[in-house]
């Protein structure tokens, strides 16, 4: 007999008298090797980085772990460490809340782009000058796409599915290479099946027990289900368990970041057992476990159940308790539900999700947006937020591979609000020339002269420039060159407008336009539960500037509504003033636009989720400042890849 590994008990020759066979066939694991969703020997992990943002600056100011440190974005807070934590700090607190439950509290503003500025920076006075700066993710899209980039390399490059499911949040499908590893150490597996029939079920796993460090194992439903010898599927899930452990170390002793990690049979699972623990830890959730794990839980815990189809299923079934809706059968699902979605909760709830980890869908569109408060009044204060709009959308297509000419966009748009009314105009970007930033700028510039030849352009309360139709460059042999030779007749298509308040989508395809008016179950799916900070399975690019105007809301999140608070009828945010509450909206449209333009559709025809994109990592040489927001001239990393003109 092989040697298995260190994790597992070799069994006496008296195992499996009482269960001969594996539950599992030969087809079953053969089916593995391609990652195929219906081998119930599938093994997905979650990884989820520990609060995140905090995470980041201390690493990039070299803060100590236990210094209780919060990311502060104007007066609110957007991420707490740990040891913050502990002190009852939480995203409900604003700065002054925070520190007066603990004095000893780093709060560091995110960094921030300076009306006029061509660069991003650390500024140390952001917070009160929430008019003239837009804050930058990008310090922290830099240390995500590193993290990705180290995961990546962990894996063996032909092996490997990683779907990044969020600025900090990856999924990643284990198992080809658990298939692998499963047949290097049980060479009793590699043989063809009995009779050549891949129905007929393995031998049993040569194992009594299986040693699962320090893992958060999640408990059966009764002692009785411990008895059974391990099956494959426990062995498969331990060895994706190793190799989740292994990378966390990684991510841990070269980047000094910590996670928490999921490791179970599908996507929504791991999701779930990333979040059981945290920080710095990872649950398994075995197959026989499912059912205990999932019985104690709401339902609206779970990955897409926690906005709005999560409050209908409530609202029409009174509870919120898994438990009791596994009561309910699948017609009755159904006919409350409608067909698609019925099945779809009716299948989850008991742990059955195949939908697939998805290594790369690409990016469909990018969004740079700021909300005024106070409004803005000239175009020369327009024109600065416009550049800095174009040097952060031009900095993410770097990225997206615009200069390899990997992708580029065809269209860009920008949408313009006064007075209640918002106003659109698009505009082709030239597809013959290499893309610059100045190209970007100059097209926004045109569209707002466009708006503002019109009239009512002041006050502006808001401004948002995208991109979008992305198309793939050309590839293979041709490479740039012949790009940009092909090109000359190209020109900037009609511009187009629209001026109907409320008519962000008139540009869009006429069956877009159909999904946005009659939205139907994909209602459900895209939308970033903002309130909860929860399902944010959609964030790819959760680069926008939500949180400008989110923050504004979040100080009066924890306290009683009064007649006089506006309340979003959506996520539930709180708001002082009908223009607050106005310019919220403003954000869910132009996102709701942006998730159109990008296609997603998270409901698959038949009822299954699809998943989200990933961006091609590039890894940025990683570099440690010591001491940050230092007045805003310096250069953070990740600037000087900036291209800026
Ligand atoms: N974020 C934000 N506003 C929210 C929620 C999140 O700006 N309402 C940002 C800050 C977080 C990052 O996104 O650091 C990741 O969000 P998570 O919900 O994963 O929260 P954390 O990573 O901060 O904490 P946890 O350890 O609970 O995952
Ligand atoms: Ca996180």
């Amino acid at each position: 007999m092989s040697s298995p590994s260190p994790g597992f008990q070799v069994s006496s020759p008296e195992h499996g008298i009482g269960r001969r066979k594996s539950q599992f066939t030969h087809r079953q694991l053969s089916l593995l090797a391609s990652f195929s969703p219906s081998s119930p020997l599938r093994v997905i992990a979650h990884v989820d980085l520990d609060a995140f943002y905090a995470q980041c600056e201390m690493v990039r100011l070299g803060i100590d772990e236990e210094q209780p440190l919060a990311v502060q974005q104007w007066q609110g807070l957007i991420a707490i460490n740990y040891s913050a934590r502990k002190f009852g700090i939480g995203r409900h607190c604003t700065v002054t809340e925070a520190k007066k439950l603990c004095p000893n509290l780093v709060a560091q503003h995110v960094a921030t782009w300076k009306e006029g500025e061509e660069t991003w920076a650390y500024h140390d006075d952001a917070a009160s000058h929430i008019a003239t700066h837009k804050v930058s993710l990008d310090p922290y899209r830099l240390q995500s796409r590193q993290i990705l980039a180290l995961i990546k390399q962990c894996l063996p490059a032909n092996k490997q599915k990683v779907e990044k499911a969020s600025i900090d949040e990856v999924f990643i499908d284990l198992s080809a290479q658990v298939h692998s590893i499963l047949l290097q150490r049980f060479p009793e597996l590699t043989g063809p099946p009995p009779y050549d029939d891949p129905t007929e079920k393995l031998p049993l796993p040569p194992i009594t027990a299986l040693d699962w460090k320090a893992d958060v194992l999640v408990d059966l439903d009764d002692a009785e289900a411990e008895v059974d010898d391990p099956d494959w599927d426990d062995v498969a899930i331990l060895i994706g368990s190793e190799i989740i452990r292994d990378i966390r170390a990684e991510i841990r002793k070269r980047l000094h970041y910590t996670c928490s990690a999921g490791v179970a049979g599908n996507k929504m699972l791991s999701k779930l057992g990333s979040g059981h623990r945290k920080p710095n830890q990872q649950t398994v959730i075995r197959n026989r476990a499912i059912q205990r794990f999932l019985s104690d839980m709401k339902f609206t815990k779970i990955r897409n159940l926690g906005g709005k189809l999560g409050d209908q299923v409530k609202s029409t079934f009174n509870t919120e308790s898994i438990k009791d809706m596994l009561e309910v059968p699948v017609d009755q699902l159904k006919l409350k539900l409608g067909d698609d979605t019925g099945l779809w909760f009716y299948d989850t709830i008991r742990g059955i999700d195949l939908s697939e980890v998805t290594s790369r869908t690409q990016i469909k569109s990018m969004l740079s947006a700021k909300s005024f408060q106070p409004s803005i009044n000239k175009m020369e204060q327009a024109s600065k937020w416009l550049r800095i709009f174009a040097a952060d959308i031009f900095s993410r297509l770097i990225e997206e591979g615009v200069l390899e000419n990997r992708r580029r966009p065809k269209t860009i748009h920008l949408h313009h609000r006064s007075a209640g009314q918002t106003r659109s105009k698009s505009s082709g970007i030239p597809q013959g020339k290499a893309l610059e930033e100045a190209i970007l700028f100059d097209l926004a510039k045109n569209m707002m002269s466009q708006i503002a030849s019109e009239g009512r352009v002041w006050p502006c309360t808001n401004l948002s420039l995208s991109v979008g139709g992305f198309e793939d460059g050309i590839t293979g042999n041709m490479g740039i060159g012949s790009f940009l030779l092909k090109g000359d007749e190209a020109r900037i298509s009609k511009v187009t407008s629209c001026d109907s308040p409320l008519d962000l989508s008139s540009h869009e395809p006429q069956e877009k336009k159909r999904r946005l008016e009659s939205p139907g179950i994909q209602r459900f799916f895209p939308k970033k539960d903002l309130s909860a900070g929860e399902d944010q399975t959609d964030s790819t690019e959760l680069d926008y500037t939500h949180g400008d105007v989110e923050r504004r809301v979040s100080g009066s999140r924890s306290r009683q509504l009064s007649i006089t608070d506006y309340m979003c009828s959506r996520c539930n945010a709180v708001f002082e003033s009908a223009e607050a509450l106005q310019s919220h909206n403003d954000w869910h449209l132009a996102k709701d636009l942006h998730d159109e333009e990008r296609g997603r559709s998270t409901f698959a025809s038949s009822k299954r989720i699809v998943p989200r994109s990933e961006k091609n990592a590039t890894q940025a040489p990683r570099k440690k400042h010591s001491g940050g927001g230092a007045g805003g001239k310096r250069l953070e990393q990740g600037q000087s890849k900036l291209k800026f003109g």
